[in-house]
């Protein structure tokens, strides 16, 4: 018996050298994958070295079944599971194993991923983008901002009516009027129905923003009104619907928001969830939950000046396919506000650094 050892760029083109050189029935000892160079000027190569095992003549003769079975197991061993059959996870670490990434590459990425806030399956689709070839930081904010979607068609064109959900002061009645006067400012005619009705002191709140801001408002509290009301601004181009934050306790209430909300006509109606962007991503699955069986369309951050990052309102966009609609950034109504875009996004993105354009569109300050 003999062994030699055969290297190629990948795994593949070892294994076909050796068949042409030893015949078919070749007998793979084990296998060596590694990289070379990966200088300041050159590209690191990867490589796959081969031991053979070469049986004498006679040996071979009478082994030849075996061999082949041997090959057979060796190849289910060695190649990489097929990846639509594996989870994202046990593909990255098969892939850092081939030598495909470096780990190292995977780990600066993590660091950025703990620096944003990116978690979950968003983190995990950039981290299996990662090469040790690239800039990491860029190629992260790249892939991070491909990954994210935005409700464009909503921002140029909204439906008839906009319904604000989400928790208790995350900030769903002062959206409702900064969206209104960005809209107005288009010239749109734009009105509020604020079903906001059972709170002291909440509408008298909305009534100020309604006089400072020339945006009409009315007061909901049944089914009835609710539909009287849609029918009288039955002409306005843009109708907002705030809504009182659904309680875990009062079922009563939260029966009384479905019941109105079920009376829309839902094709001309977007519903997005309005989050605290200091929120972490578990307490935004639960609002998300809460608020499920309305079929949320997208998701507006608030308070983005309160917090260091907007990654788990990404992450969390990512994980629930909502996209983003509209995004805040202070108390100051109207002033606050923005449509959600990549630009806003970047801005964002506290930690990065980038090399890439910060161009107009920045929330305004
Ligand atoms: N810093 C900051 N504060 C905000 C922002 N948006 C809203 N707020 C504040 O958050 C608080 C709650 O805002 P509201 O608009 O009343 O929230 P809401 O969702 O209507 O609250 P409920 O009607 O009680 O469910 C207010 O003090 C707002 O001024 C923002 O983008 N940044
Ligand atoms: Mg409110």
């Amino acid at each position: 018996m003999k062994y030699v050892t055969i290297t190629a760029s990948s795994y593949e083109e070892a294994k076909r050298k050796a068949e042409n050189e030893y015949g078919k029935n070749v007998r793979i000892h084990s296998r060596r994958d590694y990289s070379v160079g990966g200088g300041l000027f050159s590209k690191k190569k990867s490589r796959c070295e081969l031991t053979l095992y070469l049986p004498e003549r006679s040996e071979r003769a009478q082994n030849e079944k075996s061999d082949e079975e041997s090959i057979k197991e060796f190849e289910k061993e060695a190649q990489t599971p097929d990846p639509t059959t594996i989870s994202l996870k046990e593909r990255l670490d098969t892939e850092i194993y081939r030598g495909k990434f470096d780990e190292s590459a995977i780990e600066k990425g993590r660091r950025i991923s703990n620096a944003l806030g990116i978690t979950g399956e968003l983190e995990k689709e950039i981290l299996s983008s990662l090469t040790p070839d690239l800039n990491i930081p860029e190629h992260y904010a790249k892939r991070l901002l491909s990954l994210v979607r935005i409700e464009r068609n909503e921002q140029i064109h909204p439906k008839h009516f906009l319904v604000l959900l989400g928790a208790t002061g995350s900030g769903k009645t002062t959206s409702s009027f900064k969206i209104g006067s960005v809209y107005k400012k288009e010239g749109f005619r734009v009105a509020i129905l604020s079903l906001d009705y059972y709170r002291v002191g909440a509408f008298e709140q909305s009534k100020e923003f309604s006089s400072a801001l020339s945006i009409p408002i009315e007061n909901v509290s049944s089914e009835d009104e609710f539909m009287l009301m849609m029918e009288k601004y039955h002409y306005f181009d843009l109708v907002i619907v705030d809504t009182m934050g659904l309680s875990p306790r009062d079922t009563e209430l939260n029966l009384k928001l479905g019941g109105m909300l079920s009376t829309m006509d839902r094709e001309n109606s977007h519903f997005s969830l309005v989050v605290s962007s200091s929120t972490k991503v578990e307490d935004l699955m639960l609002q998300y939950r809460r608020y499920e069986e309305f079929n949320i369309d997208s998701v507006t951050p608030t308070k983005l000046d309160e917090t260091e990052s907007i990654g788990s309102v990404l992450s969390f966009s990512y994980q629930t396919k909502l996209p983003l609609l509209f995004v805040t950034n202070g108390q100051k109504v109207p002033e606050d506000i923005a449509f959600a875009s990549t630009p806003t996004i970047l801005e964002y993105l506290n930690g990065l650094e980038m090399n890439m354009k910060r161009s107009e569109g920045q929330v305004r300050k």
